[in-house]
């Protein structure tokens, strides 16, 4: 076994590979770009190394550096986790030009599998079910076209050099075959370089169900079940589970062969992925081979209690397999989700940050959390945007499914947005409860998928006030305890006024709308008055920073995270996003401002009091407008001239509307 590894790899995956070789009491050596200095996986690993800028094709992805760090530290082996160099046979011959152990398989299985239809060769010698097709180098369009003819539409056009769906066409009828031939190999030219394609019989409604295999060097190779890895959205896995819903002994049995037979065939050694595209009828077909440790591996160690990171290291150093293919059992049923910083509302754009509040549910036998992220990272552009994987594991799906419900409703995240909700709407869709999957899920169920942003309700809005009014008076108790008198009335924040009742009344924006709540103090509460009527609102703030809430004596825990002027409200299942709008802080920033005046909330100009041209005093009113039931007049924030008025009484503005500017005295 050795003595120290490198991880050629960052974020969650180098964490895991760490947790594992420590556990192995085999030291670890970390690689960083500059924008990885301060990541979770250099402060895990024993010893860790610059290699350069932040752009993974300077840093993770040249081969170079990665063997020079190894040879430096005394790294015995390489771990090159999954993605970057992980599937790259010329650094895995580098390794070993280097002695240094490539934590993976022969480098001639790794350029096998590189190619789609000489793998399809590799397994229709080893009996491996195909789907009915041809992959051979008769690239002839006429041939191609008479031959997708035999094979009956629909056809698939798929470019042999390609992968995960790219350069695939689907070719219903013979007439646009010619057509969707020559773009399929433009793009296949223009994409891999390689513009030799390969047709198949189109698969209306296939599942996506991969198998886990392992081989050592002593001619040892089983499988460890099945993932099923439907759940994607554009080629991008998004949930994985196993064992695979509705899969029988025996069809695991068949498919679990195939697998082993594949890996046979091309002499493989450590850990691979069959996958296997699963007809409604039962029927299977290879799809292809991922020659590297996957993502959602997980799945496969909570069902059957193997750590496949500790297989791959006892592989790797001369051991044979743990286990024999008879000591391998499933017990309970496993579910993954990838935790992305995205934005499902903006077609899944990646959504770039500060992690500045990150909160995670309690890990247990039921609950994992594989991550390399910490509560103050950046979410950069460089990398892929993942911030977790939540895995979850109970005895059966059902009570899987509920224990991942539960988790996402628990993972808290603000600084960036993250696809939670849309898992959570995933988790919850009645399709996805009843296993009815298929690689056209997402597709399928769509406007179920992503519900319209609906207003805050009032349970949220009340949650909001009370945190802010419970830390405004928290605030005020504190500069209080400060000043030398302790009673003086202007400490006091419940508000009371003398023949007044004492409220305060707080404005919310809430996306495009505004919403206001009046806040009664009364003893010991708040009446708060909100859309739909008199709220009853008590609380406190616990020393976790939780909002432990009473309204009209429903209990509840939320939390809430301010983000800049951003409320983020998160309870139960529900997470909402408020910003708190305050008129005098609104009209304090423009104290110093010059230059242009905007408006501070959408509403309706009532009133212009000035024109271009025009000289103005500082705090001089220039223009009224209505908003939120209320006037707000528009002050000069300084002495000058008016340069442009820009709206005339009645136009109606949104929010930061450039209301008129200003030249101010100095430069004016
Ligand atoms: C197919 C198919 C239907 N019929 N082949 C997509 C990328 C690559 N993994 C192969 N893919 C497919 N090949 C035939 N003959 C449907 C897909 C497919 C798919 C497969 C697995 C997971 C998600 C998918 C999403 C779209 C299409």
């Amino acid at each position: 076994m050795f003595n120290k590894i490198l991880i050629a790899n960052r974020s969650e995956i180098a964490c895991r590979v760490i947790r594992t070789a420590k556990r192995l009491g085999i030291r670890t050596v970390a690689v960083y770009s500059d924008a990885d200095a301060s990541a979770l996986h250099v402060a895990l690993a024993d010893e860790a190394y610059h290699i350069g800028p932040s752009p993974a094709r300077e840093s993770y992805l040249r081969p170079e550096l990665i063997l020079d760090v190894a040879k430096r530290s005394g790294a015995q082996a390489v771990h090159p986790g999954y993605g970057f160099l992980s599937e790259n046979a010329e650094f895995a011959e580098a390794c070993a030009a280097a002695t240094i152990v490539f934590i993976g398989p022969p480098t001639n299985a790794i350029r096998a599998m590189g190619s789609k239809s000489a793998a399809k060769q590799i397994m229709e010698d080893a009996v491996v079910p195909l789907v009915p097709g041809y992959h051979g180098d008769n690239q002839a369009p006429d041939f191609l076209r008479d031959t997708a003819g035999r094979i009956g539409y629909p056809v698939l056009i798929k470019a042999s050099a390609g992968g995960g769906g790219k350069g695939m066409r689907v070719v219903w009828e013979g007439a646009t075959f010619e057509e969707s031939l020559a773009s399929a190999k433009r793009e296949a030219l223009s994409g891999f370089g390689d513009d030799r394609v390969l047709l198949e019989k189109y698969l209306t409604k296939p599942r996506h169900v991969e198998i886990q295999v392992f081989a050592d060097t002593h001619g040892n190779a089983l499988h460890l079940f099945e993932r099923d890895c439907s759940i994607q959205r554009r080629h991008q896995k998004v949930l994985e589970e196993a064992p695979a819903p509705g899969m029988t002994p025996e069809l695991r049995a068949k498919m679990g062969a195939a697998a082993v037979a594949a890996a046979r065939a091309i002499g493989y050694v450590g850990a691979g992925t069959v996958e296997f595209l699963l007809d409604q009828d039962g029927s299977f077909y290879f799809m292809e081979m991922n020659t590297r440790l996957q993502v959602e591996h997980p799945v496969t160690e909570m069902i059957t209690g193997q750590d496949l990171v500790e297989w791959q290291l006892r592989v790797a150093s001369g051991e044979p397999l743990p286990c024999r293919q008879d000591e391998l059992t499933i017990s309970g049923h496993a579910i993954e989700a990838r935790i992305y910083a995205e934005d499902p509302a903006r077609d899944f754009f990646p959504s770039i940050g500060t992690l500045s509040h990150l909160r995670t549910p309690s890990e247990s036998t039921h609950v994992r959390i594989d991550t390399g992220v910490r509560q103050g990272d950046e979410v950069s552009i460089n990398y892929d945007p993942m911030i977790a994987k939540l895995i979850v594991w109970d005895t059966d799906r059902a009570g899987a499914l509920r224990r991942l419900q539960q988790a996402l409703a628990e993972y808290q995240v603000v600084g960036v947005t993250t696809n939670t909700s849309f898992l959570g709407a995933v988790a919850a869709h009645p399709a996805f409860a009843e296993a009815n999957l298929d690689t056209g899920f997402i597709e399928r169920n769509r406007e179920g998928l992503f519900p319209e942003v609906q207003p805050a309700s009032d349970k949220i809005l009340a949650l909001a006030c009370l945190d802010v009014l419970l830390r405004r008076d928290a605030e005020a108790k504190k500069y209080a305890a400060f000043t030398t008198d302790l009673y003086s009335p202007w400490h006091l924040t419940h508000g009371w006024r003398p023949n007044s009742d004492n409220h305060h009344v707080l404005y919310f924006i809430d996306g495009d709308a505004t919403t206001t709540v009046t806040a009664l103090y009364r003893k010991s509460c708040f009446l708060l008055e909100l859309p739909g009527g008199q709220v009853v609102a008590r609380g406190e703030i616990d020393e976790t920073g939780n909002l432990l809430a009473d309204l009209d004596g429903m209990r509840m825990t939320a939390t809430v995270v301010r983000h800049g002027a951003e409320l983020n409200i998160m309870s139960a299942s529900v997470t909402h996003c408020l910003t708190l709008f305050d008129p005098s802080a609104q009209t304090a920033e423009r104290e110093g401002e010059g230059g242009c005046l905007t408006a501070p909330m959408p509403g309706k100009i009532i009133a212009v009091m000035t024109e271009a041209g025009a000289q103005v005093k500082r705090g001089m009113p220039l223009l009224i407008m209505e908003a939120m039931k209320m006037e707000h007049t528009i002050t000069a924030p300084a002495d000058g001239m008016v340069a442009t008025v820009n709206y005339t009484v009645g136009a109606v503005v949104n929010d930061g509307a450039e209301l008129l500017s200003l030249i101010p005295e100095e430069t004016a």
